[in-house]
């Protein structure tokens, strides 16, 4: 069994999507192990987001995750962060794939409703942000 680090981020609870979000992980199979609601610190969300430090969205990508709430999620299964990652869709909305969350939902590439960690070291990287 692996685990996965999901963020749902404030436009997914603003706009009223954390079941609709939340339910397509658990019809694919995958267990809720921890979840909580967090308003996070512009530090917690550098840590977060430490390999686009240097990219030309990074300050926007912070303020807008460190504006309101995110609900944190780990979730495990088999294939459970590539599976995550296939959920949630292309980064960019426009390319997501319909049926994923982002393809469904998204309207903005800042604004793209979910996070999901991409390996197990960020898996662990990001669980001691999140849940440490
Ligand atoms: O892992 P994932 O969330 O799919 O994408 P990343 O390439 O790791 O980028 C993290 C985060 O940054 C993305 O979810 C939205 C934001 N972002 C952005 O605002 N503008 C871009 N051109 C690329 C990414
Ligand atoms: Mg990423």
């Amino acid at each position: 069994m692996e685990k996965s680090l999901v963020l749902i981020k404030p436009d997914g609870i603003k706009r009223k999507l954390v079941g609709e979000i939340i339910k397509r992980y658990e019809y694919r199979g995958l267990m809720i192990e921890n979840i909580k609601m967090i308003k996070p610190t512009t530090n917690m969300l550098k840590q977060h987001y430490i390999e686009h430090i240097d990219k030309p969205f990074f300050a926007e990508l912070v303020d807008y995750m460190s504006s309101d709430f995110v609900v944190a999620i780990v979730l495990s299964g088999e294939h459970a962060i590539e599976l995550v990652r296939k959920i949630n869709g292309s980064t960019n909305y426009m390319q997501a794939e319909l049926g994923s969350i982002r393809g469904d939902f998204a309207n903005s590439i800042t604004r793209n409703l979910v996070h999901g960690c991409d390996s197990p070291e960020s898996f662990k990287r990001e669980y001691d942000i999140w849940f440490g």
